[in-house]
């Protein structure tokens, strides 16, 4: 079995990034071990405070905002983070070389039943002169990341990564505290008869997803001539690895209750890192309109429309919405 420094070695041109993604598994490991031992480390519910995006944190959102935050400002190639609990940029070496952006627990309403959440982190090259504190600085698009990934913390606890190339998966033996390659380059099936989606917004959806989605449910009789089976755990980064893993279609579309916020999900911290993630194992990422990867970033909380996963099931989405 390879060790994920000596994959990194072999497969990452780049001793800087491999320093920063293996520092990063550190904190991560902290917030697996603290996640497992659950109300035994007094971890579970709300922290009482609401972050910038007005969401009610729970206390383990904080924690895990913590651990990566500190680690991140001890890291020498790091020049400044965005994270998701966090209202502004925070600089940490002027003379880094990467901005790192992150949403530390994802899926982290599911915490309290002990469902699985993630971290998931993007990286980028910082441009000499940036200033670490700004906004603008981080406003890259997804097509620029040079690295995205996410940990998994489940019944097992993974690595999912990408440094631009393929999409390899990891898996955390706690006994040594050292991650494992469990399969290289995936691969996503083009094709898929799994969605997901919260089907409770419906009413919010533009006509376009709603004409899809009750085309979908209407199985071998509706246009699409296949029954579909749903799966919604309401925790992007499990989601997306059930796509990684076996195929599938991810939604979170835009939705008339937040016109000038498309969708629920982040550009910086979700929708750009799983986008190369899925985009690296062959599969599509878009607004339902363009790539996500495109889309023109201008603000480090901005939100997303979100349709990802099997090639040509997004492709029938985008196809629904040009017509
Ligand atoms: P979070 O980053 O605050 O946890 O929010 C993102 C999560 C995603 O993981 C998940 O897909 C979605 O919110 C679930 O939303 P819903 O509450 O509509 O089921
Ligand atoms: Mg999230």
């Amino acid at each position: 079995m390879q060790r994920l420094r000596t994959f990194l070695d072999h497969h990452c041109n780049n001793p800087a990034l491999v320093s920063v993604i293996e520092g990063l598994m550190v904190a991560c490991k902290d917030i697996a071990y603290k996640v497992q031992l659950g109300s035994l480390a007094g971890v579970l519910g709300s922290a009482e405070q609401d972050n910038i995006q007005g969401e009610r944190q729970k206390k383990m959102d904080v924690i895990a905002n913590d651990l990566i935050k500190y680690s991140l400002q001890t890291m020498q190639p790091v020049k400044g983070m965005a994270s998701e609990e966090e209202a502004d940029p925070v600089a940490c070496n002027p003379d880094g070389e990467f901005l790192v952006l992150f949403d530390p627990l994802d899926g982290s309403s599911n915490i309290d039943v002990n469902v699985t959440v993630g971290t998931i982190f993007s990286i980028l090259q910082s441009n000499p002169g940036d200033d670490p504190t700004h906004e603008s600085t981080y406003l890259q698009h997804g097509r620029e990341q040079i690295a995205a990934g996410y940990v998994l913390y489940g019944p097992s606890t993974l690595l999912v990564l990408s440094t631009g190339n393929g999409t390899h998966m990891f898996t955390l033996d706690p006994r040594v505290g050292e991650f494992y390659l469990q399969r290289e380059s995936v691969k996503i099936p083009a094709t898929t008869k799994e969605f997901a989606i919260n089907m409770s917004n419906q009413r919010f959806w533009l006509p376009e997803m709603q004409k899809y989605v009750s085309d979908l449910l209407r199985g071998e009789e509706g246009p699409l001539g296949k029954r579909f089976n749903m799966r919604w755990i309401a925790s992007m980064v499990a989601e997306i690895h059930r796509i990684l893993t076996r195929g599938g279609i991810f939604m979170y579309p835009y939705d008339s209750r937040e016109p000038n916020k498309p969708g629920k999900l982040r550009l910086m911290y979700e929708g750009n890192p799983m986008s190369m993630l899925v985009e690296q194992a062959g599969g599509k990422a878009s607004t339902a309109y363009d790539d996500i990867m495109d889309v023109e970033p201008t603000s480090i909380h901005q939100r997303v429309s979100v349709v990802m996963g099997s090639a040509d099931e997004v492709d029938t989405v985008v196809r629904y919405h040009a017509s």
